[in-house]
């Protein structure tokens, strides 16, 4: 992208951006994969467009708890820093766990990117309104913790765009996407432990069925 965008990006707020659709936004995100990224969809609607965007053994689903999508996706970075990873939250869930941009920030990451669907509402619990309804702006917010890299996405283009620098380019980044009230594309597959596993073998940290590599990830003692 260039400079001079970049400078109108930072002027951006949530009242200026298009309100687009997760379900179509994902699979824009699923087509432009092409490195075994990992990609970690936080809980709810949010999984459920990742799994219906076509699986991968590189996804984790995460099922049960609000806003650990980010701190998830920052390990996994952490741990791989050869591989890029993507974590998809919503507005709900990262406002309940705001601190993990903070520790995003001072882990000093360069291959993660955060993914926020800010529908205004905690959608999938009856859409009872957050906070991003009253004025709180998560790439405000996200600047003051520590992601500089931090933008609204104006359109399908910007996100594209901005999504391709994402995967490339050190961050840590975080896009903020404005979504709308439509429903997920389907509804993942509720098996906790096998989504584990196939996530460990997905980033090889565990071998392939009928091997014995994955003994060493029970429990211990
Ligand atoms: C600690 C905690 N509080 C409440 C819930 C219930 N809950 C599950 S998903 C959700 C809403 C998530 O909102 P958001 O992240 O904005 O996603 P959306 O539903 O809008 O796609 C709530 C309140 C929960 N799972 N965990
Ligand atoms: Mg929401």
């Amino acid at each position: 992208m260039e400079q001079h965008s970049d400078i109108k990006d930072t002027m951006l707020s949530r009242a200026d951006v298009k309100v687009m659709n997760r379900s179509e936004l994902t699979r824009r995100l699923k087509g432009m994969l092409k490195n075994d990224e990992a990609v970690v969809g936080g809980i709810g609607h949010t999984n459920f467009d990742l799994w219906a965007a076509g699986h991968r053994p590189q996804n984790f689903y995460m099922l049960g708890s609000m806003g650990l999508a980010t701190a998830i996706g920052l390990g996994v970075a952490l741990a791989q820093p050869q591989r890029r990873v993507v974590a998809l939250d919503g507005d709900g869930s990262l406002l309940m766990q705001l601190g993990t941009l903070g520790t995003v920030h001072a882990s000093g990451v360069k291959n993660l990117a955060i993914i926020i669907w800010d529908n205004g509402s905690y959608q999938i619990t009856g859409s009872q309104p957050t906070l991003t309804e009253s004025g709180v702006d998560l790439v405000q917010t996200a600047r003051g913790l520590g992601i500089a890299q931090s933008a609204w996405v104006r359109d399908e283009d910007d996100f594209d765009a901005k999504v391709a620098r994402a995967l490339t380019e050190d961050g840590p980044w975080l896009l903020c996407v404005r979504t709308d009230d439509q429903p997920p594309a389907g509804v993942t597959d509720r098996d906790p432990p096998q989504i584990r596993d196939r996530f460990m073998r997905g980033l090889g940290v565990k071998g392939e069925w009928g091997t014995t590599m994955g003994a060493d990830y029970g429990p211990k003692g």
